[in-house]
């Protein structure tokens, strides 16, 4: 259809539409609004049984305010004081990044950000985030990482943070202390609850705290709560896909204590964000398909009277029609050309505008930038009920700075001096034009309305934000005996995977700490064997079960309950990572000390989400990540995607990470327990990462069967604990060469038999059972630290050194992993070290055949045993050949990195 005739159709239908609109009108006087829904509805399959497709009408608004200006509530608060303190805040965000321009730094800070959200942060601030003590309505709020520098400036004018500490943003280290350069809890503990800096992650942690509030509520462990979740986010962090990927779940689970707040400004690094299209109109259907209320803020009250006169839609459809990218164009033109390209030609468009002048049209606001309309979003947002809310809010990027609406905005982080002083003028600031010039801060009269008012409006909404306040209660340690029959073993072969479901069903059902257990599992229960605890715990499912599962009668039916216990995530890593975290930090933000496991396939955890463990490392969680199906020869026939011969090795990049690959049921009972004190009894700021098999083998007894807890052995507990510890010493001749096998998970079970292989041999065998090679290489690494500081004192001995210090002869390494996560083992040990490990990518094979390709099954332990004895001159070349006789090796195979 040429344009022509597309007009001829549209000016042909503006009749029919009008007489549309009258009928509607007449079944709403008559029926009210669920009249209008219901003939709307059959209206619409009417046109879908004529195979019209509809999805952008239906999903769609027009491009204007959801909130008419005729419902829009009255503005409770003093607008003109509010935008002084607005104003402040703008000069001293931008201040803190010039200071540190200015002394030549290079430590970088961002100013267009907070600039686009300023008044939304402010109108927030003085009427709805609510602060307080625990058990209030206390909202949790996440900013926009890059809108740090305007939640400092406001906690200075609040007092709450100095002006050296200002002065010192992005120096953490100053020893007046400083500001990290965006929220970091680990940084600013007292100050950020939740971390924010990568883009995207903000929005699952936001809905996952959402949910796990009325997690806590419907188990009864927290009363009913009205606080809300503000989550801030940019347009152009909307395309991570974290973002729209994990929206379903909050609309399924009506948490209308969430609130997304998209900032779009149209804008992302470097360039639009969606300059050929509308990101709002994007957001919008997205959201809306998705079952969220959706708010949009579009327009300041500077357009409210032409929209009134607006009767025939001329402005409306241009409004329409207009894209982000001449949006964008708008905010940087004078006032004569944008009004030129606006109207375009168009007589009645032409005729509408003339009502103002090319100043007023230049100074027409957005609706992100209007506080009434903030406001009436904000207080509809508050109120709604049975689903979240999303306020879709144009704002211009840097809005008021020099580079305001430009490409370069986001990297823009100095000013000339008249640039300065000119903004400093406009803010209103009070200060000479040379303090200007220097970017000094501004901070009124501790007497003065400013402050006074900020402060009158904080008390009233409970206290200040952020504020990260621990009031915890520390747990008592389960006693030992709690754990006895786990501590005995089973001859039953069974792998350390089963040994952790039952001590989980166990530990749910101790009676200090059970309540607050929190099994967390994507969907892969049954892998792991736990559908035992459907029944016991129960499913979380705010709505219970509104359905007779098909294994009702069985004893293991899939219930879901309204209190139910364990966290089902679905197939969503980053959902069941974002309830570990909600979980995990519940100390700091609920003040309840929940416990998560968040049992999962090993190589979709670190691998897929360590983006967010990082997160959690910085947010202080606590709790236990289980890598499942763990090893890269363990976990046969998946092949190259399923097999993690790397998690261990990742882990350890995450420095308040503890780190164990247990081999034994009894390690892992050990190490779990111990978790418990030094998370939940001592609240020590760390968190656990366990590997776990699911290779089936006698699990031996760290207490015989006769013998209490008294009797276990304490140097052993504390090997297990600390990472390693010997497990068997078999000597068979004191002059005879000595090897030291050093094992962990399950491969263990391959240093088993090479052990009674070497036996055979007349070799004396020490096989060491390493619980953690990451936690020996981090003491000894420590260690070494103080050491090196401190020459002249006297040595400290790590705890690898201790162990091995009065062993002699050969030593090998082996493990389910890459040889990295042994080798640095090496510098702190008596003797030669030789390492296997698993480097290479996984493949579909059994176990055995696995364990020969990576050259870590028996007989490899066994020949490097021997080729380290013999090139350590511990035995001969002729020894050598004939101990490996038996041995099935291939010194010319191909090397399994390569394959
Ligand atoms: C995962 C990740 N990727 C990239 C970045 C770098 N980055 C920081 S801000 C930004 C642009 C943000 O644009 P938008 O979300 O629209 O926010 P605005 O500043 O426009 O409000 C980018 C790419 C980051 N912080 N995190
Ligand atoms: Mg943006």
């Amino acid at each position: 259809m040429s344009k022509r005739e597309k007009a001829d159709l549209s000016d042909a239908l503006e009749e029919d539409k009008l007489e549309w609109a009258e009928a509607i009108e007449t079944i709403y006087d008559e029926f009210g609004e669920s009249g209008v829904r219901e003939i709307l509805r059959s209206l619409q399959d009417h046109v879908l049984s004529l195979n019209v497709a509809l999805e952008e009408a239906t999903l769609n608004t027009p491009y204007v305010n959801t909130i008419g200006v005729s419902s829009q509530p009255k503005y409770p608060g003093d607008l003109s004081i509010e935008e002084k303190i607005e104003k402040i805040n703008r000069w001293n965000a931008i201040a803190m990044v010039l200071q540190a321009e200015d002394r030549g730094d290079g430590v970088g800070g961002h100013i267009a950000t907070y600039a686009s959200c300023a008044t939304m942060l402010e109108v927030g601030f003085n009427h709805f985030f609510r602060g307080g003590k625990k058990d209030s309505d206390r909202d949790l709020l996440l900013p926009q990482p890059h809108a740090a520098p305007g939640i400092y400036a406001r906690s200075y004018l609040e007092g709450r943070i100095t002006d050296k500490q200002l002065k010192n943003y992005r120096r953490e280290l100053q020893s007046e202390g400083g500001l990290s350069s965006y929220p970091h809890p680990r940084s600013m503990p007292d100050y950020w609850e939740i971390p924010n800096a990568s883009m995207g992650l903000s929005t699952p942690a936001a809905i996952y705290q959402a949910r796990f509030s009325k997690y806590l509520e419907n188990r009864g462990l927290k009363s009913k709560s009205d606080a809300k979740v503000w989550c801030f986010i940019g347009d152009g962090e909307s395309d991570e896909p974290e973002v729209l990927g994990t929206i379903n779940i909050a609309a399924r689970e009506k948490l209308d204590n969430l609130i997304f707040v998209i900032n779009c400004n149209l804008q992302r690094l470097d360039g639009p964000v969606r300059g050929n299209g509308k990101i709002i109109q994007e957001l919008e259907r997205v959201f809306r398909g998705a079952d969220w209320n959706v708010i949009k803020v579009i327009w300041g009250s500077g357009w409210d009277g032409l929209l009134a006169r607006d009767t025939k839609g001329v402005l409306r459809k241009r409004m329409d029609d207009c894209l982000d990218g001449d949006y964008q164009m708008y905010s940087v033109l004078p006032g004569d050309v944008q009004r030129e390209h606006w109207v375009e030609g168009n007589p009645e468009l032409e005729a509408m505008m003339s009502s103002l002048t090319d100043d007023e049209v230049k100074q027409i606001k957005r609706g992100g930038q209007d506080q009434k309309k903030i406001y009436a979003a904000f207080d509809r947002a508050i109120k709604t009920e049975g689903k979240p809310t999303v306020l879709l809010v144009k704002t211009v990027k840097g809005d008021g700075m020099g580079a305001q609406g430009k490409n370069t905005a986001h990297q823009y982080k100095n000013m000339p001096s008249e640039e300065r002083i000119r903004l400093a003028a406009e803010l209103n600031i009070p200060i000479s034009q040379e303090a200007a010039a220097n970017a000094e801060f501004y901070r009124p009269d501790e007497a003065s309305e400013e402050i006074n008012y900020l402060r009158d409006r904080r008390t009233g909404l409970g206290g200040p934000l952020p504020d990260r306040v621990v009031q915890c209660e520390s747990l008592k340690t389960p006693n030992m005996d709690l754990f006895l029959e786990l501590l005995k073993g089973s001859d039953r072969p069974v792998s350390t995977t089963m040994v952790m479901v039952r001590l989980l069903s166990q530990l749910i059902k101790m009676p200090d700490i059970g309540k607050y257990i929190v099994p967390i599992v994507p969907d892969e229960a049954r892998t792991f064997g736990m559908d035992g605890l459907f029944n016991v715990a129960g499913i979380y499912a705010p709505e219970g079960q509104n359905y007779q599962p098909v294994d009702a009668d069985t004893l293991m039916p899939y219930r879901e309950a309204s209190d139910g216990q364990i966290l089902q995530e679905g197939i969503c890593e980053t959902g069941a990572m974002a309830s570990f975290m909600a979980a995990g930090s519940a100390y700091a933000v609920h003040g309840l000390p929940m416990i998560p496991f968040y049992i999962f396939y090993s190589m979709f955890g670190f691998q897929r989400v360590g983006d967010m463990i990082w997160s959690c490392g910085d947010m202080m969680c606590r709790g236990f990540l289980l890598g499942g199906t763990a090893g890269r020869t363990t976990l046969n026939g998946e092949g190259l995607q399923h097999e993690d011969g790397h998690s261990q090795v990742l882990a350890s990049s995450v420095p308040n990470l503890l780190t164990y690959d247990p081999a034994f049921g009894f390690e892992l009972v050990l190490i779990v327990r111990e978790g418990i004190k030094r998370m939940y009894e001592d609240q020590e700021d760390v968190f656990y990462y366990l590997t776990l098999y699911n290779e089936n083998y006698k699990q031996p007894e760290l207490i015989e069967s006769d013998k209490g807890i008294e009797d276990i052995d304490a140097e052993k507990i504390e090997g297990i604990l600390r990472g390693g510890y010997c497990y068997e010493r078999n000597l068979v001749d004191v002059d005879r060469p000595y090897v030291h096998l050093l094992a962990s998970g399950s491969i263990v079970q391959q240093a088993l038999v090479a052990n009674e292989l070497l036996t055979k041999l007349n070799i004396n065998v020490c096989l060491w059972s390493v619980t953690s090679f990451v936690e020996l290489e981090r003491d000894a690494l420590d260690c070494d630290r103080i050491n090196r500081l401190n020459p002249s004192k006297s040595p400290k001995v790590s705890f690898v050194e201790n162990l091995f210090s009065a062993e002699k002869g050969v030593f090998v390494a082996v493990s389910d992993y890459m040889k990295t996560l042994s080798a640095g083992l090496s510098r702190w040990l008596p003797g030669h070290l030789e390492v296997l490990g698993t480097d290479g990518y996984g493949l579909s094979e059994t176990k055995s055949d696995l364990r020969e390709h990576f050259e870590i099954n028996s007989d490899y332990i066994v020949q490097a045993s021997l080729a380290a004895l013999y090139r350590q001159e511990m035995i001969t070349l002729k020894e050598y050949k004939a101990s490996i006789k038996g041995l099935k090796i291939d010194p010319d195979k191909l090397n399994p990195r390569s394959r």
